[in-house]
């Protein structure tokens, strides 16, 4: 450790420590615009000036060394930073009012707590086209602060690389590649951008107007599905905890706003551990296409077919739980009430951008109608309960509607990275060995280390995992399996699940902002902790999943399955 002061107050941290943090554990909150606690810092605004041994210096790039005296307030401080400020303003909308991060806007936090109150310059306006070609994301230009913390989560966390800076000085914007768009460039709609952008240049592509015309339509019998990560999310948007497990709500708000029947994503996680638990089984006897890739996450997918798609024979063949449920109820569900399917609007309430670009992808209408029909993310959905006036955190928790809905442990951890890998162990573990688990929870795959590994004794077989979350992760066990098939060694893993959001879902782009990785594991620990309160902690004893099969589908992996729940992705 080295002793420094601030503001005269003597503080002990670590060396290397970035004086904005060192700030911060002493109770001084030092403004910042392009800085992010998750991010690499870049220095690039300036705002968070401060002054070292008589220097002024920003300080989200410089590291505490021993003895700086550091002040972090004075009158050259004050102006500077106002006057960052006063300058980025000038050429920022003043369109507050319509903005869709009113209120959660960094930009405006900032203006009001530095007390701008006019700007002593001509405004410019930029007059960019919106770019709404993804189907998942908006990028405003003509909001862009240059902040680059978007650029710097989609090349150095994702490896993605869909976004650059392009021109210089005032002419400065964020831009795809050569002329792309979001929609035509190498963009996985992952959302990481929109999350950890401090303004409103990037959002999700709203849905929630094309909700609120299903929902008046006489005509159409609305059906929902809820995420697993959406649970213990959601009430962040009404001043409730991250971690708290709200799902009982979200049945009950979902019925105010005149969803006709409520379902649960979680019922379809435990469906898809019967198809890629026995998919993974037949795989491992035969030897063949391993490891098995999870498939559930669309911006990895992209980003596999973009990146890797040498590796795609690899990936499960399963449709995405969001997806199987959205075939279960244009079929099975359909069917049993006697209602058209194209009377149904299957409505899905996602943690995630990318699951909009999945849901109108020409893979998912195998029963003759688009599985899902309409995707909408938690902080939609907490728009609309805001919309129709609704006291969320005041609901009585409901319980949700029969036959599609009841859920394992297993299912519910799927929004947690691990999660999925586990509760196919649990399933897989039992059904080739005819023995019940002596303990469910493999504690190898939980937490947030970037990519975690660990060898499962199946039935006298060593079965070598690995998680990876975060597609900058994923690019390293995925170079590991292609080097080791390039190279014909035996290959390092038999089972890969990749999430391409760090944490998981739970740190999906659609979640309730600000979604720091902290946040992130208060609620992946509120997942494990509904995992372990629940009775039913393994797929293959969830009792609706069970007459699932016995009424419609018959086996796992058979015929009806493989039409309805399964794709392929080509090269
Ligand atoms: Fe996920 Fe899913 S767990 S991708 O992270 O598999 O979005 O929460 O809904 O589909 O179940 C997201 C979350 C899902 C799906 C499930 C999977």
């Amino acid at each position: 450790t080295v002793t420094i002061t601030i503001n005269g107050t003597p503080l002990q941290v670590e060396e290397g420590t970035l004086l904005v943090e060192a700030a911060s554990r002493a109770d001084v909150e030092i403004p910042t615009l392009c800085y992010h606690e998750d991010l690499s810092p870049r220095g690039i605004c300036g705002i968070c000036l401060v002054k070292v041994n008589g220097e002024y210096v920003r300080s989200c790039i410089t590291r505490v060394q021993e003895g700086m005296e550091v002040v972090t307030s004075d009158p050259v401080i004050r102006e500077t930073r106002r006057k960052i400020l006063e300058l980025i303003l000038a050429t920022h909308p003043d369109d507050c009012l319509k903005c869709i991060k009113h209120g959660k806007c960094e930009l405006q936090d900032l203006a009001e707590r530095l007390e701008v109150r006019s700007i002593p310059y001509d405004k410019y306006e930029r007059g960019l086209p919106v770019d709404r070609t993804s189907p998942s994301i908006v990028r405003d230009m003509n909001k862009c602060i240059g902040c680059g913390r978007c650029i710097e989560v989609c090349h150095n966390v994702q490896s993605v690389g869909a976004i650059f800076f392009h021109h210089r000085g005032s002419h400065t914007i964020v831009a795809n590649a050569a002329g792309q768009t979001m929609g035509t460039s190498v963009c996985v709609a992952c959302g990481q951008c929109v999350v950890y952008c401090p303004v409103g240049a990037l959002y999700e592509k709203e849905a929630v107007e094309r909700v609120w015309e299903a929902l008046a339509d006489p005509e159409k019998v609305v059906v929902a599905q809820i995420a697993p990560a959406v649970r213990v999310a959601l009430g962040e948007e009404f001043g409730m905890k991250p971690g708290e497990l709200v799902i009982g709500k979200i049945y009950a708000a979902l019925r105010r706003l005149g969803v006709d029947y409520v379902f649960d994503t979680n019922f379809s996680a435990d469906l898809t551990i019967m198809e890629e638990g026995t998919e993974f089984l037949h795989r491992l006897e035969k030897g063949e296409r391993l490891p098995l890739i999870t498939s559930c996450s669309p911006g990895w997918i992209k980003f596999a077919e973009t990146y890797y798609p040498d590796l795609l024979p690899h990936l499960s063949t399963c449709k995405s739980p969001q997806q199987m449920m959205g075939a279960v109820v244009k079929t099975y569900f359909a069917q049993a009430k006697g209602i058209p399917p194209s009377r149904i609007v299957s409505l899905s309430v996602m943690p995630c951008t990318a699951k909009k670009f999945e849901a109108q992808r020409e893979e998912m209408r195998d029963s003759g109608f688009w599985d899902v029909d309409i995707v909408l993310t938690t902080r939609e959905l907490a728009r609309m309960i805001r919309q129709a006036g609704i006291r969320f955190d005041q609901l009585k928790e409901e319980p949700a509607d029969p036959v599609l809905s009841s859920y394992s442990g297993a299912a519910t951890i799927f929004g947690a990275t691990g999660g999925v890998m586990e509760a196919a162990l649990r399933t897989a573990y039992e059904l080739k060995t005819g023995k019940s688990l002596p303990r469910v929870e493999f504690a190898q795959v939980r937490g947030v280390k970037g990519v975690k590994e660990a060898v499962i004794e199946l039935n006298g077989t060593q079965i070598r995992v690995a998680v990876a979350h975060g597609l900058s992760n994923a690019r390293k066990v995925l170079d590991r399996v292609r080097e080791a098939k390039e190279r014909g060694e035996p290959l390092p893993y038999h089972f890969i699940e990749v999430m391409a959001c760090p944490g998981g879902c739970v740190g999906g782009g659609g979640q309730p902002l600000p979604s720091p990785l902290k946040k992130r594991e208060e609620r992946l620990m509120g997942l494990y902790a509904e995992d372990g309160a629940l009775s039913v902690r393994k797929s293959h004893e969830n009792p609706e999943v069970r007459a699932l099969y016995e009424h419609f589908l018959k086996e796992p992996n058979g015929e009806l399955p493989h039409t309805l729940l399964h794709t392929h992705y080509e090269p």
